[in-house]
């Protein structure tokens, strides 16, 4: 829905940002250091972006908490305590608040906000921002920090308007509290989000059907209080902390063991594989062999060895087989991190649905039916996760030079420069967009990279008195085969998930993000800035 104000632009800004979760956040206050004239659009009725909206039963961190806040601020560092290593949703949220409130974001933050629309002026050299409701606003830069993960998707199943229980989608989880007790739940849906879901409510509702479409290798998150001993040296190390972190792969503190998984004696293939399973983290995924995620028999040792860990945890055999995947290797999806999930499949209450083998046919006022059964339903959880990467800027009208939209633009998938920015479309910076190093991340390591660069390119831009940039054709045809060149050396193409926009009906499947590592990318970055913005036409 346009905006039913059609007067002209009440507000002229020097800086328009779409989002306030952690992107948004830094880049309105970096921008506003520069003594820049910002404001922020924000959906929600507060800031936090992803832990805002996911605020389902289970929602937490995969990444080590300490890893996961920002970094600017020595002062925030040393004032915020984290209570467990892989922190709850309602923490983060409220570290998120806290950091809103300790730099006084909000008074820059539009709320309960939806931008429909974005037009570039060619004449003016400024962006127009269209909300839903509410007063346009121009800009002569254009911020996006929408996310990853943020367009929800329901599934396109027949019937599902007629579902006459209780129903939520996991990312717009209602504030207030879900009662669970004695009721006959299903959970749609086995991605990371499903997971946390699933072993969170098992105890709590009255039965619980999973419908299963793709089991995914699980691994045990191993998560645990932090003792005030333990914050006390965490605080201690941040200095030599986050350093390290911009060395890694995808910024987590999980670092790929340099030797190949098929040089080692089986002995001490198993024994790293034991010794990572045994710790909290992602280590089982991004702290083993260096070429578990690019060789298919390197990779086969460590899907021997996950599939075999489900097996021992499950009590049921034909349940475990129905648990384990057999259409990818390990480490080709996101890899969901479980604390007790296979367990859950052991309990009375809880059934197991494989809809591969019996497919849901509609849902129906009552419940779920299938080729085989209807299961009878008080509440109906969607945990079918997003139209990923490119969904939350295609949701917007965004329209470049010469009106031509951005989504038409990517209808065969993405094409820009850097990640940052399209061809025709002047001016604009888009936060962890498609192919854009912040993709495969733990998150606010790379938005900080993000932040930073476009902070840098906007103070080089307004210094030089310059008031127009933009990627050109050639660069972003360099950049698009560096991301390609850069998935195709990996096994993540066998995954067929949501980085490639599989998991969307009728979307092109291409790669949509980026596999060549965080220190590639910062230098890649780092080098363009270096040298006058190469690749972009400045003027
Ligand atoms: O979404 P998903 P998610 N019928 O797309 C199923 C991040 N995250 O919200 O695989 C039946 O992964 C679908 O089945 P299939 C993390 O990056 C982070 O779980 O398409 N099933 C799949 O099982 C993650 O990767 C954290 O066959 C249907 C599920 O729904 C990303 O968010 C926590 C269906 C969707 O899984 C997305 O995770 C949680 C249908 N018609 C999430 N349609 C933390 O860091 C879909 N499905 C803690």
């Amino acid at each position: 829905m346009a905006s039913t104000d059609t007067t002209t632009s009440d507000e002229t800004f020097d800086v328009l940002i779409i989002g306030a979760g952690i992107a948004g956040m830094y880049q309105l206050y970096k921008l506003r250091q520069q003594g820049l004239r910002v404001r922020v659009y924000e959906t929600g009725t507060d800031v936090g972006g992803t832990w805002y909206w996911n605020r389902y039963p289970g929602a937490r961190f995969d990444s080590e908490s300490y890893t996961y806040g920002y970094s600017f601020s020595e002062e925030l560092l040393q004032e915020w305590d984290w209570s467990e290593h892989f922190s709850p949703q309602p923490e983060t949220l409220r570290y998120l608040q806290y950091v809103a409130d300790k730099f006084d974001l909000r008074k820059d933050i539009v709320f309960r906000t939806r931008i429909a629309a974005a037009h570039w002026d060619e004449e003016a050299g400024q962006w127009e921002v269209v909300p839903e409701t509410g007063p346009r606003a121009r800009a002569k830069y254009l911020v996006t920090a929408v996310g990853e993960l943020s367009a929800t998707q329901l599934p396109a199943i027949e019937g599902i308007e007629s579902f006459e229980g209780e129903w939520h989608h996991t990312s717009q989880w209602p504030k207030e509290p879900v009662d669970f007790a004695g009721k006959r739940v299903g959970v749609i849906g086995t991605g990371a989000t499903g997971v946390q879901v699933i072993q969170t409510i098992a105890p709590l509702v009255g039965h619980l059907t999973v419908f299963q479409r793709t089991p995914n290798y699980c691994c045990p998150l191993r998560n645990g209080p932090v003792s005030a001993e333990e914050m006390a040296e965490i605080k201690a190390g941040y200095a030599e902390l986050f350093p390290r972190l911009k060395k890694t792969f995808a910024g987590f503190i999980h670092e790929f063991d340099e030797r190949s998984a098929l040089e080692v004696s089986d002995e001490e293939r198993l024994a790293k594989f034991e010794e990572e399973w045994a710790k909290p983290g992602f280590g089982k995924w991004l702290g083993t062999f260096h070429d578990i995620l690019t060789d298919l028999d390197a990779n086969a040792t460590i899907t021997e060895f996950v599939k075999e860990k489900i097996r021992e945890r499950v009590d049921d055999p034909a349940v475990a087989e129905k648990l384990i995947p057999k259409d990818h290797p390990f480490g080709t999806k996101r890899v969901p991190l479980e604390s007790g999930y296979y367990e859950v499949f052991n309990r009375d209450n809880v059934l197991l649905v494989d809809v591969r083998e019996d497919p849901i046919e509609r849902i129906t006022p009552r419940g779920v039916k299938t080729g085989g059964a209807e299961y009878e339903l008080d509440m109906l959880i969607y945990a079918t996760g997003f139209d990923t990467v490119t969904g939350p800027l295609n949701r917007i009208d965004i329209r470049g030079v010469n009106g031509q939209s951005l989504k038409e633009k990517w209808a065969d998938g993405p094409r820009n420069y850097l990640g940052f920015q399209s061809h025709g479309f002047p001016n604009i910076f888009t936060l962890v967009g498609p192919h854009n190093g912040s993709t495969f991340c733990n998150l606010p390591r790379c938005i900080e990279q993000n932040v930073e660069w476009v902070d840098e390119c906007i103070r080089y831009m307004e210094a030089e008195g310059l008031r127009r940039i933009e990627a050109t054709v050639e660069a972003e045809e360099a950049w698009n085969d560096h991301v390609q060149e850069g998935v195709n050396e990996t096994l993540l193409p066998m995954g067929n998930s949501w980085f490639f926009g599989a998991n969307t009906p009728g979307k092109t499947v291409t790669f949509l993000m980026y596999a060549n590592g965080m220190p590639t990318y910062r230098e890649r970055c780092d080098h363009v800035a270096q040298h006058g913005y190469e690749g972009f036409v400045l003027s």
